[in-house]
């Protein structure tokens, strides 16, 4: 394999990033069980297929709340029918300093996925950005568009107005993403879709106007990250895909490297594999702390560091080899130590957090466990069964099948500057739930599993 080295004094060190994680010589592996305390939040959401989660100051409060999706509620529908999506509203910890309580449930179309918080009207009230892949609402509804961006306003208080529903530009988006990519003070949405050989962004305006646009790409957008990958100054969209949007076909990563005025040039980063299928996502920081924020690459088997470099393609730093699991990877600072660190869903049902060095190496990690059914965890997914983590996926065009991803998010949740791990699951994987409930049309909820971060307790 390739491993660059940018200097004889980083040789070493890199020599060691070479290995596979569990031969890197570690200084001290923490152990989750002093420094995360773990807790379940039985059925703390309606819907029984969990799909995207989101943190954020939804009511106004000092500490985050979350709003969970839900791929097919059956719940409360509001839209009169079944197989409309959800999202559900947790405010954060209140003044009785219990952790997390439902607020509130809003219906999305069918296939609710991807989910951002952000402000998006410019009223200072953080608001909802939610993918509806298949986009169906209502009983009988017929697939009126592949797809849908769905905007919940919110009015401050944890609460939000009837949606507002805009047709995708790209078949079936499953991701999105938040950020002002023109520079002109408005949030701009980017949507990312398996299925399509592009990214759409609804440009954000004066009076909540958006202005959708389809950017044209050599591979599928399964996974968006945005960051600062070539200029310092402007926010460009990085890119994980398939050269094609059937199985088998190679992965593609790519840079929409903005100008800061709307226009997104593609730039092809050179992949260290170019094995098909093996690819999972793609998350975004600055690694090595020279302000430009680079692209850590998740797949299989292999986590990889890629290195961004001023107005040149990002370039493979290092790789430790792993068994992930699908779900998304996400960079945090843990420790707080001010250098950024890698969460990624890792085999058998976990996560690893490694340790930035702040040099683009990692040298310590800790695990953390999920409270799943170890036997539902040796089944995997199978088209037409309920998937591990995530969703049954009843019907539904290309997306028709399960859907076996972690679904995780990272907020401090008491504010003390340490991340915390949240995971939303369907509640039947829990742990001494029974193996044989009804819960594939969701009839069982989603559970919360927290891994509450104790670092400044028990750390370093
Ligand atoms: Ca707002
Ligand atoms: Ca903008
Ligand atoms: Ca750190």
């Amino acid at each position: 394999m390739k491993c660059p080295y940018p200097s004889l004094l980083l040789a070493a060190l890199l020599l060691w990033g070479c290995t596979t994680i569990d031969r890197i010589p570690l200084r001290q592996q923490r152990d989750n069980r002093e420094i995360f305390e773990r807790i379940t939040i039985s059925d703390a959401a309606r819907g029984g297929s969990p799909l995207g989660i989101a943190a954020g100051k939804l009511s106004g409060g000092t500490v985050p709340d979350l709003a969970i999706t839900s791929w097919g509620s059956f719940g409360k529908g509001q839209l009169g029918g079944v197989g409309e999506g959800a999202v559900s509203i947790l405010l954060g910890a209140d003044a009785n300093n219990r952790l997390l309580s439902t607020k509130d449930e809003y219906v999305v179309g069918l296939g609710a996925s991807g989910i951002a918080v952000a402000d998006l009207n410019n009223d200072g009230k953080l608001d909802l950005a939610i993918v509806a892949t298949n986009g169906i609402t209502g009983a009988g509804a017929q697939i009126a568009q592949p797809g849908q961006l769905w905007i919940y306003y919110g009015n401050g208080d944890g609460t939000f107005g009837k949606p507002r529903i805009e047709r995708s530009p790209i078949a079936y988006p499953a991701s999105v993403v938040v950020g002002d990519l023109n520079k002109d003070g408005y949030a701009d949405i980017v949507l990312g879709s398996a299925q399509a050989k592009a990214v759409a962004v609804f440009w954000g305006g004066p009076k909540a106007v958006l202005r959708p646009t389809a950017t044209p790409l050599a591979g599928t957008s399964r996974s968006l990250s945005l960051g600062r990958f070539t200029d310092k100054d402007v926010l460009s969209i990085a890119v994980l895909g398939r050269k094609n949007a059937t199985g088998g076909s190679e992965p593609n990563l790519s840079i929409l490297a903005g100008d800061g005025r709307g226009a997104l040039k593609e730039l092809i980063v050179e992949l260290e594999s170019q094995a098909p299928d093996a690819y999972q996502s793609i998350a975004s920081a600055d690694f090595n702390d020279d302000g430009l924020d680079d692209i850590v690459v998740h797949a299989r088997e292999r986590l990889s560091i890629y290195l961004s470099h001023k107005n040149k393609m990002p370039q493979l730093l290092i790789g430790y080899r792993g068994q992930f699991l699908e779900g998304a990877v996400q960079v945090a600072d843990f420790d707080n130590d001010g250098h950024a660190d890698i969460l990624i869903p890792t085999a058998p049902h976990g996560f690893s957090i490694l340790f930035g060095l702040g040099i683009g190496v990692f040298l310590e990690r800790t695990t953390l466990q999920l409270p799943v059914s170890s036997l539902l965890a040796q089944g995997g997914s199978q088209e037409g069964t309920p998937g591990l983590f995530g969703a049954l996926i009843e019907s539904g065009g290309p997306a028709a099948t399960s859907i076996n991803r972690v679904v995780a998010t990272v907020a401090d949740l008491d504010g003390k500057g340490y991340p915390d791990v949240l995971v939303a699951l369907k509640s039947s994987l829990l742990e001494g739930r029974s193996l044989d409930s009804p819960d594939a049309m969701g009839k069982s909820g989603t559970s919360l599993v927290i891994f509450k971060n104790r670092m400044r307790v028990g750390g370093r």
